[in-house]
């Protein structure tokens, strides 16, 4: 196969969920940074047309609990996809390095474990001011970057399935 040209972008409209839904797993820690990352991926969902009654959103406390809430969602087999938020920010002691190690790894297994798509949309700064720019500032909003990253994985697992079931396919 070749491409001719630049990779196409990805497609805004929104997958069809197969009648699943999107679950967002949202901390609250570091509150003004997490709300503006929760807004940025329920924008972005509604967007590329995800209608309202199939975005679920989960709060738990911190980002260490967004694995064990992500994993209940995913065994639900509710979700075509399941997008993960919360804002790390360093502080004085080693408890970032180890939130963050098991935040990422968690919810990497959840994705593995269940074959449900985790988007990680979590923040590891050392500075608010560093999270507040990735949280809808300069550098963008990594919220709605992760609802991409979900809808874009919803879309192509659904293609594989599709596939797999195709009469005739190899
Ligand atoms: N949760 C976050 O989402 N972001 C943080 O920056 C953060 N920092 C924490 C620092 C300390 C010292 C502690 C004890 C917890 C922190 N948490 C943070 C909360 C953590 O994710 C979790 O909610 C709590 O430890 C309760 O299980």
């Amino acid at each position: 196969m070749r491409l001719i040209g630049p990779e196409p972008a990805p497609a805004p409209a929104a997958p069809d969920l197969g009648g699943k839904s999107i679950a967002v797993a949202a901390a609250r820690f570091n509150e003004d940074v997490a709300e503006r990352l929760l807004s940025g991926c329920l924008a972005r969902l509604r967007e590329r047309g995800v209608p309202e009654d199939a975005i679920d959103v989960a709060r738990v406390p911190g980002s260490f609990e967004l694995p064990a809430a992500a994993m209940k969602l995913a065994l639900t087999e509710r979700y075509a996809a399941v997008v993960c938020l919360g804002a790390l920010i360093r502080g004085e002691t080693p408890h970032f390095d180890v939130i963050a190690r098991a935040c990422a790894d968690g919810i990497a297994r959840v994705a593995l474990d269940t074959g449900v798509p985790c988007a990680f949309g979590v923040l590891t700064c050392d500075t608010e001011e560093q999270a507040l720019a990735r949280a809808g500032g300069a550098m963008g909003n990594k919220g709605a970057e992760a609802a991409d990253a979900a809808l874009d994985m919803a879309r192509l697992f659904a293609a594989i399935d599709a596939r797999e079931a195709a009469p005739g396919g190899r």
